[in-house]
């Protein structure tokens, strides 16, 4: 644990420096441990500009396990619980402050995959969940445009939404079109599912900060899963077909 808080902190440190200077700071993973670091960074630039942002976390699994729920001990399970304030003090405080996010102005999308006791902390937690069901049933455009509505309007009096951090589950699409990730889950997101989400969000413009993870390069096929790792930055970046 004293180690992840170390290696979290300097990840903190360095997405809001960069973030600072006024660039997007992209977090390339590895373990999705990392955005308890890239999470903290992008909160605690906002808190100092006294503005509201929201996490967009698209996953195949929660990641909202704590030390008690999890079954397997592994802290890439319990990235999105962290950042909500829920677990180990040494990494929910981290920076001095807690919770990272506000829950309402959080959205998990593309969940399959889920323990048991991750479905109780999804209700209680007040995230607004999007299983691969309401993406069949809404489809992208229209699961993205909720989640978006949902986070602006997440209180009554609250502050208006000024900046989106992005946080990228490789796993999260299918492993037919991303086979390079450790944790796979079938029925995921198709190649366009996956491009479109991340176009919609960056034509909020609000993207400051986002976080591409869990890239297996040892379970890669010809490398397709890191190429389309580069492709989604683009599109998180604005990249458009026209
Ligand atoms: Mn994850």
């Amino acid at each position: 644990m004293p180690e992840i808080g170390q290696v979290s902190l300097a990840v903190a440190q360095a997405v809001e420096e960069a973030m600072a200077a006024g660039t997007i700071a992209i977090t390339l993973g590895g373990d999705h441990s990392l955005a308890i670091g890239s999470i903290a960074g992008a909160a605690n630039y906002y808190r100092k500009q006294k503005e509201e942002f929201g996490v967009v976390w698209f996953d195949a699994h929660g990641d909202i396990n704590t030390p008690q729920s999890s079954q397997s001990g592994n802290v890439h399970g319990m990235p999105f619980a962290i950042s909500l304030g829920i677990g180990d003090e040494r990494l929910t405080h981290l920076l001095g402050f807690a919770p990272k996010v506000q829950a309402s102005r959080c959205a998990l999308i593309g969940i399959r995959d889920l323990d048991q006791e991750e479905i109780r902390l999804i209700a209680d937690s007040g995230i607004n969940p999007f299983t691969m069901r309401d993406i069949d049933e809404k489809g992208m455009g229209g699961v993205i445009r909720e989640a978006l509505a949902g986070m602006r309007h997440s209180t009554k009096d609250a502050k208006p939404l000024r900046g989106l951090h992005v946080s990228f589950d490789l796993d999260v699409i299918d492993p037919d079109v991303a086979p390079g990730v450790s944790t796979e889950s079938r029925g995921g997101l198709s190649y366009r599912e996956s491009h479109h989400a991340l176009e919609l969000l960056a034509d909020t413009g609000m993207v400051a900060s986002c976080d591409i993870v869990e890239l297996n390069p040892a379970r890669d096929l010809r490398n397709q899963t890191a190429e389309l790792a580069v492709d989604l930055v683009q599109s998180i970046l604005g990249k458009n077909i026209l």
